[in-house]
């Protein structure tokens, strides 16, 4: 059995190289030759640089917002590929993009920190991934030529909680903000544990691959199947013992923490989110295998302090990432009778972007949007659960993998 080692994270390579060997085949023009990029290190408050790529439209008639993306698994050719699949429809509403390597990883300068904790306000020399992007947001309204001084993120993932950390303390430019299956609590829910179970094959792979080097990095197994690999490593301190040798701080602390103690809790979301200052939309999907509790963490925990209506959530028929893939009618062999990720990103995310950087177009959907598998419909909410017109009703797993409301009366378990 072979796991999902560089599954993980690089979801859209796959979409990506799809996209751009269909375009080539085509000798279709690239959109993203229509652009001027730029590339440049920004200089941050403690002096550390990060590599940072903007494309300006050659033809451009009136100033427009930055659509700015923040990553640790490298820039390099996003905006080239991106344009053909999970740009397109924000390429063609028109918009600057900025793309940047955050501390300590490809092109930039300083110490990757994974998932480096919010500094200590009282310390003004401190630095975190909230700070590196409001300096960065300074330094872009300050000097890419023939923006209007808005700027929108988004992102997925280890991206998308990039994003969220710039909403604890947000440059004023920052005017929407789109966190794609942030994790919210790595302990709880997200990622390296779920319901407190350590996920191994995974905890052990995302660690090698982010900081084994400062470039995304494989593990190499020395056999296709990995699970017997696994098998046979034996205790969990034969990984350390064996390969990492105490150089991954992240294996250190899944090994030094293996219950829900303050560091988990330090990281999560619960204990740091704010009330939001900028409008924020929560995407997930049903299906996401990594970080399906992440964002509805965070629009829950935010809703509670909601009462300027900023905080809005999207859930649909999706794995991880999902929505950023081609057009999401099908997830395995379920059909969704519509193009799901395609309408999310030109039907939702596009004219929420519209709305809040351009300040026009016709956002008038409620602030909960969710797929009904089944149903395969669209429903609008004015809160997430819904309010009204709900009955919270039990589903009971059965035999011959069947989900019933009837309470079981055979053998099963009983309430
Ligand atoms: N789920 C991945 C991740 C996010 C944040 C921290 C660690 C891993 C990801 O796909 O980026």
């Amino acid at each position: 059995m072979k796991t999902h080692q560089s599954l993980i994270v690089n979801y859209f390579l796959a979409t990506f190289f799809l996209c751009s060997t269909s375009l080539h085949a085509q000798n279709a023009p690239n959109p993203a030759d229509a652009f001027d990029k730029t590339t440049t290190m920004i200089s941050m408050r403690d002096g550390v640089k990060l590599y940072t790529e903007y494309f300006v439209p050659k033809e451009i008639k009136q100033p427009l917002p930055i659509i700015f993306m923040r990553t640790p698994y490298g820039i390099s050719g996003w905006f080239e590929r991106g344009t053909g699949s999970f740009l397109k429809e924000l390429v063609d509403e028109g918009y600057i993009f900025a793309f940047q390597d955050i501390r300590g990883r490809f092109k930039s300068q300083g110490q990757f920190v994974m998932q480096r904790p919010p500094r200590h306000q009282t310390d003004s020399r401190s630095v975190d991934e909230g700070t590196d992007t409001y300096d960065t947001i300074d330094w872009l309204v300050k000097n890419v030529p023939h923006n209007n001084g808005r700027v929108g993120m988004f992102g997925t993932s280890y991206d998308g909680w990039l994003v969220v950390m710039a909403l604890l303390k947000p440059h004023p430019a920052l005017k929407a903000a789109c966190e794609q299956a942030t994790p919210a609590d790595m302990f709880l829910g997200d990622d390296f544990h779920h319901n407190g179970a350590f996920r191994l094959s995974y905890g052990f792979e995302y660690a090698y691959e982010l900081e084994s080097s400062n470039e995304n990095a494989n593990f190499k197994f020395d056999r296709y199947d990995t699970y017997e690999w696994y098998l046979k490593l034996g205790a969990l301190s034969n990984a350390d013992a064996k390969y990492f040798h105490g150089r991954l701080p992240t294996w250190n602390n899944f090994v030094n923490h293996p219950n829900y103690d303050s560091f988990w809790k330090g990281e999560a979301l619960d204990y740091q989110l704010k009330p939001l200052a900028v409008p924020t939309m929560h995407v997930g999907g049903w299906w996401d295998q990594e970080d399906f509790y992440g964002p509805l963490r965070a629009y829950e925990v935010l809703e509670k302090t909601d009462t300027n209506h900023l905080n809005y959530i999207v859930v649909g028929p999706w794995n991880h990432g999902g929505w950023e893939r081609r057009d999401g009618d099908k997830l395995g062999n379920v059909d969704f009778g519509m193009p799901t990720s395609k309408y999310f990103r030109e039907k939702i995310r596009a004219p929420w972007f519209t709305h809040f950087l351009k300040e026009k177009g016709d956002w008038n959907q409620l602030e909960a949007i969710t797929f009904e598998t089944g149903l395969n419909q669209w429903m609008s909410y004015d809160s997430w659960p819904p309010r009204k017109d709900i009955t919270m009703r039990k589903l009971y797993f059965r035999n011959a993998g069947q989900l019933s409301f009837e309470l079981p009366n055979e053998n099963g378990p009983r309430k």
